[in-house]
């Protein structure tokens, strides 16, 4: 059978500089992926065929990022029943909140789990799409663990230091 992967789509190359966090974080969770510049508005009809392609090469898990009128999301995810991350990007003049409402607003049953706008929600929504892997794949759990612990540990000496550099 074939490897299960995440499908990470961006709808131009100027979503690159922020959706690079999406793969870079996906290699560190050890989770197959693979990233294609398709477009809602400028290459539907591709968007539809790459779908069906990468569903029969063994595709789980879709993220999907878009700027402006971010309908790539939702697009994909009213194609297939398999899971859609959408990732609102800061592309125009309102800071992404237009795509994060475009992303997220959408109507019953087509689900999109949209996550933060930028950087915090490419980064993310790589950690989702391993936690929906790691359900049926014990290698990507362990690592989702191990840098779960340290972050944790991170923090707590952070935390060790401010108090001994600050102490009263
Ligand atoms: C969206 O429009 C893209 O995802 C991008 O964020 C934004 C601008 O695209 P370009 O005009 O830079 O190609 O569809």
């Amino acid at each position: 059978m074939a490897q299960k992967f995440v499908a990470v789509l961006i709808g131009s190359d100027s979503d690159l500089k922020v959706m690079r966090r999406t793969p870079e974080t996906l290699e560190q969770l050890g989770a197959k992926w693979e990233m294609r510049i398709l477009s809602a508005h400028r290459t539907p009809n591709e968007v539809r065929a790459y779908m069906k392609d990468a569903e029969s090469r063994g595709c789980e898990v879709y993220i999907a990022a878009a700027g402006l009128a971010a309908h790539l999301a939702g697009t994909v995810a009213a194609h297939t029943l398999k899971p859609v991350i959408g990732v609102p990007l800061d592309a125009g003049t309102l800071g992404g909140l237009d795509a994060l409402l475009a992303t997220v607003q959408m109507p019953g049953g087509i689900p999109v789990a949209t996550v933060a706008i930028g950087s915090h929600g490419a980064k993310n929504a790589a950690f989702l799409a391993a936690r929906i892997l790691a359900l049926g794949d014990a290698e990507i759990s362990k690592r989702l663990e191990t840098l779960n612990d340290a972050g944790r540990a991170a923090v707590l000496e952070k935390d060790q230091k401010l108090q001994q550099n600050f102490a009263c």
